[in-house]
């Protein structure tokens, strides 16, 4: 009797200890519901054209079962991580996304991001890749290509191309892009950069900047897998995008006739480009054909081209026209360039080369300011002027840190040469 009655009791005790612990589960599963909008004046929802739902990319529906499935989920990612990458790990699938509304393959360009990196560079791409994921390829999914003058490792291609909404391309840079040309003297190059390394110029003793530099200058372009493409988008590792980006600026670029664009824009460092003019001289000689009326001369130079002032677009972030990169007036004017040598015998940086190339063979109104693209590359940060702009865009930089209007940026002078209005507040942001 006293037997039965506890063995009852204990039945009771587990069945509602069991009942609690299913009501927990079941409760702390329960999703929060979003945090209620506070509305503010010029603020909107954004309608489904905007991009991509929870449901459509395959979320699952808030239920009661949810926690159980994200409980898996998270098992299984835990289980994943535990693991080294070069193991059958059980991974997450990669969720295949549908085109947002908005967004057909027909509407899509002709374009892809491209990052020359090293390995070693891994772990900073990713934080530049995650951000241009968040803030506008989710939505497109553009396909990215990885050059790299070195064979990219596994693990490499494997953390990238998780990352990446679109197809992932990984090509290893053929060796006459990445070494001397047998007319540079390596002995004077040498010296150069002894000199460089005690005035301490910034990659003034390094080697495979010049490399990198002249790559970027002369062959990246021309890749074989970048001649699939028409447009391109420039990203190096550690870069911040720091607004949304609520449509497709390659679209944009074709629509606008627009070729070359630019965020940031700076006066290059003298001493690396000491003779750059000069061999941009002998090209204008050279080629008149090639330079364009109403051009961005006047940006370049304040005395008609007699000399540089120095004004660069800054070409960590670009996106641009392969083609017109491909064309002969570009070329012409990099081999010009590169027979001079001051890829080697000084330190020419990409920025300079692109730049007055695109002032000189493009109409001033065919290179765009992306103002609408918030960007930070070290030291520099682009954060668009005007507090409504960045609240609808969901900016997250301090405009405090803006440098368009600063004195060492050349964007004022972008601005009076083309005639464009400052966004109200500018001067606000001049020191
Ligand atoms: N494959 C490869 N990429 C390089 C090398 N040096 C620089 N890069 C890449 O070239 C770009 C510019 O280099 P970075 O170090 O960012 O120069 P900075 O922005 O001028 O300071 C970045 O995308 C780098 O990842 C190199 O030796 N090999
Ligand atoms: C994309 O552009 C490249 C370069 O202009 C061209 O060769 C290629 O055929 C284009 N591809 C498509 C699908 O239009
Ligand atoms: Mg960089």
């Amino acid at each position: 009797m006293a037997a039965g009655s506890s063995r009852i009791l204990r039945y009771l005790l587990f069945a509602f200890f069991g009942v609690m612990v299913l009501y927990f589960i079941s409760s702390s599963s329960i999703p929060r519901p979003p945090i209620p909008a506070i509305p503010t004046e010029g603020f909107h929802w954004k309608g489904s054209t905007e991009g991509p739902t929870v449901d459509e990319v395959g979320g699952e529906k808030p239920g009661a079962l949810n926690g159980q499935i994200t409980s898996t989920a998270a098992v299984k990612a835990s289980v994943a991580s535990s693991q080294p990458l070069g193991t059958a790990a059980p991974m997450t699938p990669k969720p295949t996304l549908g085109l947002s509304p908005t967004v057909s393959t027909e509407g899509k360009m002709n374009a892809t991001f491209v990052t020359l990196a090293r390995n070693s560079d891994l772990w900073e791409i990713v934080k530049s890749i995650r951000q241009v994921e968040d803030r506008f390829n989710r939505n497109y999914h553009y396909d990215w290509v990885f050059l790299n003058d070195k064979p990219f490792d596994s693990t490499f291609k494997k953390v990238t191309s998780a990352l990446i909404s679109g197809t992932t391309h990984y090509e290893e840079i053929p060796e006459e892009h990445w070494s001397y040309p047998d007319f540079i003297d390596q002995e004077r190059a040498r010296k150069v950069r002894e000199e460089m390394a005690e005035k301490k110029i910034i990659y003034g003793d390094s080697v495979s900047y010049r490399h990198m530099c002249r790559f970027e200058s002369g062959f990246f372009f021309r890749q074989p897998i970048m001649n699939k493409f028409e447009w391109y988008w420039r990203v190096e590792p550690s870069i911040e995008l720091y607004c949304d980006i609520a449509y497709d600026p390659f679209k944009f670029m074709a629509d606008n006739k627009k070729k070359y664009s630019f965020v940031l824009s700076l006066y290059e460092y003298v001493e690396t480009i000491e003779t750059l003019w000069d061999s941009t001289k002998t090209y204008m000689q050279k080629h008149p054909e090639h330079l364009v009326k109403g051009n961005a001369m006047k940006w370049l130079s304040d005395d008609d081209g007699e000399s540089y002032n120095h004004c660069h677009f800054w070409s960590n972030f670009e996106i641009g026209n392969l083609n017109w990169l491909r064309s002969p007036a570009y070329i012409d004017f990099f081999e010009q360039l590169d027979k001079d040598g001051g890829f080697f015998y000084e330190r020419w940086g990409d920025a300079p080369v692109h730049s007055i190339a695109a002032a000189l063979t493009l109409k001033k109104e065919e290179i765009h300011f992306f103002n609408d693209i918030a960007y930070y590359h070290v030291p520099f940060t682009h954060c668009p002027t005007g507090d409504q702009f960045r609240l609808d865009h969901k900016c997250h930089c301090n405009p405090k840190d803006n440098f368009d209007w600063k004195g060492y940026s050349c964007t004022t002078r972008w601005f009076d040469l083309n005639k464009m209005a400052k966004p109200e507040g500018w001067e606000d942001e001049k020191n």
